[in-house]
C-alpha cells in the first residue's frame, strides 16, 4: 500500500509558490489515495474511517536551521496549519501533524546520522551553496569548540556561535539525514517534492539501502520522488524573476502569501518586474518576468488545458495566439484575476480558522498521536535491528 509523505517548513504564510508547487498537488494526492473519504466530503456526509497513508508535516526541526524568533515560530507554526486546512487538507483523510512532535523522527535521525559517511551530505547542492555564498573564513568556523576559549564570558561565547552558527551549523548540514528520518520513519513510498529537492530523496534512498543491507533485513521501503509537472514547477519572485518565490525573502513585494488580500495582490502583480517588449510572449531565457506571470496564469487558469505536457514551441505559439496583442499591464489584469479568484476563499478559510484555535490544537494533537503510533511501528523494529532493543 503507498504511503505518501510531505513536510513543508513554518517559515512565514505560504506563497503561490508553495501553494502552486506543493500544497495543491497535496490536495489531489491526498483525494486520489482516499477516494471514499474525498467523495464524502463533497457530498457532505461523514467519511468511513481508513488507515492513514498520507502524511503532512508541519517541518519546524528543519526550520531551525536558520534563527526563528520563538514567539514568531510559535505563531508560524499555528498560521501553517490553518493554511494547510484552508487550501484543503483534511483530517479525515491526511494526517496533519507537527514534525517536533513525533519524537522518533529525531531518534531515527540520530541513529541515521551515525550510519551516513559526511561525504553525502557535504556534497549536497544546497549545502555547497550556501558555503560558497557565504565564503565563511576559517577562523570562523573555529568557534569556540578548540580548547581556547579560557577566559570567555558565556556572553561572548554566544555571540560567537549566534555569529557563525546564524549562517552555517551543523543542522544545516545535516538535515538531509533529518528528512530521510522523516520519511523512513513511516515507511514512505512516494515523496512528493520540488525538482531542488531531488538529491536529497536520492539520499534518502542510498541511506534506506545502506541500513538494511547493513541489519540484513528490509527495514525500510526505498522511496519514490514525486516531481510536479514542468509549468508552474518553479515559481519566481515577483521582484527578481531570476530568483525563486520564497517565504524567508525580506521583500514582501516579491511573492504574494495565500492569505493576501485582493487589493495586495493586485498591487503586487502591478508592480511586478517585465520588461518594455511590446506584447506578451511566452520566452523562459529573455523575459523571465513575463514568463513567471505566464506559468503563474498557467497553473492556475481553469479551463484544464494540459500546458505542462507542451514543449516550449507549442507554449510560445499559445501564449502568442492569445497574449500576443496585449500590454503587459492588460496581461497583469487577467493574471490578477485568476489568482484573486482562486486564493480568495482560502484566504477567507484561513481568516476563520485563526479564530478557531481549539480546533485546529485539536486536528494537530489528533494527526500527532496517529503518527507517533505508526513511526513507534517502525522504531521497535529499528531498535531490534541496531540492538537498542
Ligand atoms: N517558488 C516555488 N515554486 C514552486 N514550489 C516551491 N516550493 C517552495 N518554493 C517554491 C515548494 O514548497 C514546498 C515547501 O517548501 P518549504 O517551506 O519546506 O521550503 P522551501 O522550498 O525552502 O520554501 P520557501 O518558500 O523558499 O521557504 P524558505 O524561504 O523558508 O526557504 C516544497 O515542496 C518546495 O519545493
Amino acid at each position: 500500500r503507498p504511503v505518501t509523505l510531505s513536510g513543508i517548513q513554518p517559515t512565514g504564510m505560504p506563497h503561490l509558490g508553495n501553494y502552486i508547487g506543493a500544497l495543491r498537488n497535496w490536495v489531489s494526492l491526498q483525494d486520489s489515495a482516499q477516494p471514499a473519504q474525498a467523495a464524502a466530503a463533497a457530498a457532505g456526509t461523514a467519511a468511513p474511517p481508513s488507515p492513514p497513508s498520507v502524511l503532512y508535516m508541519l517541518a519546524d526541526l528543519h526550520s531551525l536551521t536558520v534563527p526563528q524568533e520563538p514567539a514568531r515560530l510559535r505563531a508560524s507554526i499555528r498560521d501553517l496549519a490553518c493554511a494547510l486546512l484552508a487550501c484543503g487538507i483534511r483530517p479525515d483523510a491526511s494526517v496533519l501533524f507537527r514534525q517536533s512532535r513525533v519524537p522518533q523522527h529525531a531518534e531515527l535521525g540520530w541513529l541515521l546520522f551515525c550510519r551516513s559517511p559526511v561525504s553525502w551530505v557535504s556534497r549536497m547542492h544546497q549545502w555547497r551553496a550556501k558555503l560558497q555564498l557565504l565564503s565563511v573564513p576559517e577562523t570562523a568556523l573555529d568557534g569556540t569548540a578548540d580548547g581556547r576559549d579560557a577566559g570567555l564570558s558565556d556572553q561572548d561565547i554566544g555571540s560567537i556561535a549566534e555569529t557563525v552558527a546564524g549562517s552555517l551549523n551543523v543542522g544545516l548540514l545535516s538535515y538531509p539525514i533529518l528528512q530521510a528520518a522523516d520519511i523512513l520513519v513511516y515507511r514512505a513510498t512516494q515523496v512528493p517534492v520540488g525538482e531542488d529537492q531531488a538529491q536529497h530523496l536520492h539520499l534518502t534512498s542510498l541511506i534506506a539501502r545502506s541500513f538494511n543491507a547493513h541489519y540484513g533485513k528490509q527495514i525500510f521501503p526505498v522511496p519514490q520522488s514525486l516531481i510536479p509537472p514542468t509549468t508552474g514547477k518553479r515559481i519566481m519572485s515577483l521582484r527578481v524573476p531570476t530568483a525563486k518565490m520564497s517565504k524567508s525573502d525580506p521583500a514582501e513585494q516579491s511573492r504574494i502569501n495565500i492569505d493576501d488580500s485582493p487589493d495586495d495582490i493586485r498591487s503586487k502583480i502591478r508592480r511586478a518586474t517585465t520588461d518594455s517588449v511590446r506584447g506578451v510572449t511566452y520566452d523562459p531565457q529573455s523575459r523571465p518576468g513575463v514568463t513567471n506571470l505566464l506559468h503563474i496564469w498557467m497553473s492556475l487558469e481553469p479551463s484544464g488545458t494540459k500546458w505542462e505536457s507542451m514543449s516550449q514551441e507549442e507554449l510560445a505559439e499559445q501564449v502568442s495566439a492569445r497574449f500576443g496583442a496585449m500590454s503587459n499591464q492588460d496581461f497583469k489584469n487577467v493574471v490578477t484575476d485568476v489568482v484573486v479568484g482562486h486564493l480568495t476563499p482560502i484566504r477567507g478559510e484561513i481568516l476563520r480558522l485563526r479564530k478557531d484555535a481549539a480546533y485546529v490544537e485539536k486536528v494537530l494533537a489528533d494527526g500527532e498521536a496517529q503518527a507517533a503510533r505508526l513511526a513507534e511501528r517502525t522504531m521497535r523494529d529499528v531498535r531490534r535491528a541496531v540492538g537498542l532493543a
